[in-house]
């Protein structure tokens, strides 16, 4: 039989990616979408003919019942959140509305309309921020370092509250970064593929960054995606670190990127204070040890390969815009 899934967010990169696989394995998609006075759907405009596209909002409790219940999912993937970290401190309300509330109300609104439905929540490595264990895994106590690391862990705390409480199959992947050409201009990496893009083409000469001593775990938002359906098809629910066991620093991730167009990131990248963060996460790494061994789970795009994707893939774009 056809199983149906629900995503919210899934106008974003990993909701893009998702809702490709669960297409290709059969699945009837219906995603939810924000009321907005254009319909910038870029990241799904491939897909809109294979989705359902429904209106609700993460702070609006009617709206997310109403489309919970006429979906009737077996799968509800819950990604839509106030996602940037940066931003977090500037609009930290708006934050735990969304990342932090929101959830809640996704849990009511399968609670009253489709209380067999498998849940999955959008958990974060920026949960374990100031780290107290290196590397992190499941059981590494969080220490979150922003509005946007502490409303994750809300969200993540309430969905284990709901699983126990109410007896549903409620889950939390702790996912540490992952990118792709789809990825928000905003976000480090994909700020700087762009960057080297333009760059190379004679359209910027210097990129502008911010702390690039940070160390991070990235990995590829596809293979990401994947680990999180295989969390929903195991016999018990329960919690996953994603991630590679790897980690890198901005700078690496300049020099390399900077390397594949041919060009030297110390010629272009210039620090600026505007971009450090009132507090940082200094160094993220993921134990994958057990989604390894339970979801059977590994990652198919390595560092370099990632890097080299993100890159060629804005040149390619700067290159069609020409
Ligand atoms: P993203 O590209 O920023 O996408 C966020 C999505 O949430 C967009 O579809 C956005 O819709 C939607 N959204 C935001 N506010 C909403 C609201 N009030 N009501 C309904 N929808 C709303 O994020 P992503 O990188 O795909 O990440 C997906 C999820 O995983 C997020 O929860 C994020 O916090 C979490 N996460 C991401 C990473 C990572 O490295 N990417 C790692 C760990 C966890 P619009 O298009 O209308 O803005
Ligand atoms: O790319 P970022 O903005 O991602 P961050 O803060 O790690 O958050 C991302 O990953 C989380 C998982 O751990 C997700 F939950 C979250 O939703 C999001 O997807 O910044 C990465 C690092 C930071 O240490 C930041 O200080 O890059 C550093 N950085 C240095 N210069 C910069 C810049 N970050 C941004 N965005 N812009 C810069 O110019």
């Amino acid at each position: 039989m056809t199983k149906t899934a629900l995503i919210t967010g899934i106008t974003g990169q990993d909701g893009s990616y998702l809702a490709e696989q669960l297409l290709d394995k059969g699945y009837r998609v219906v995603g939810v979408v924000r009321r907005s006075s254009t319909t910038p759907y870029e990241r799904i405009a491939h897909l809109v003919d294979r989705v359902e596209l429904v209106s609700a909002d993460l702070l609006d409790q009617t709206s997310l019942t109403d489309v919970v219940q006429a979906a009737a999912p077996d799968e509800i993937y819950n990604l839509a959140a106030q996602s940037f970290v940066q931003t977090s401190w500037n609009q930290p309300v708006l934050t735990g509305e969304f990342t932090a509330l929101g959830v809640t109300r996704m849990l009511e609104a399968l609670r009253k309309g489709a209380p067999k439905a498998r849940f999955y929540q959008a958990s974060s490595s920026e949960q374990f921020g100031k780290v107290v264990e290196t590397p992190q895994r499941e059981s590494t106590p969080f220490y979150p370092r922003s509005p946007y690391g502490v409303a994750k862990v809300y969200g993540h705390w309430i969905t284990v509250n709901y699983r126990e409480s109410f007896d549903l199959y409620a889950v939390s992947g702790i996912l540490f970064n992952h990118e792709s050409p789809r990825r928000g201009l905003e976000f480090v990496t994909r700020k700087i593929s762009d960057g080297v893009a333009r760059i190379k083409l004679g359209l910027q000469h210097e990129l502008r960054l911010g702390n690039l001593d940070a160390r991070r775990d990235w990995g590829f938002a596809g293979d990401y995606v994947d680990a999180m359906w295989r969390m929903l098809q195991q016999d018990e629910p329960d919690d996953y670190v994603i991630g590679t066991g790897e980690t890198y620093s901005v700078r690496e991730f300049c020099d390399l990127a900077f390397g594949a167009a041919g060009l030297d990131y110390r010629n272009h990248v210039v620090q600026d204070e505007r971009f450090f963060r009132p507090a940082e996460v200094d160094l993220l790494v993921a134990d994958p040890a057990k989604s390894k061994t339970q979801l059977g789970w590994t990652p198919k795009v390595n560092f370099r390969q990632l890097v080299e994707m993100m890159v060629e893939a804005d040149l390619a774009r700067y290159h069609r815009a020409q």
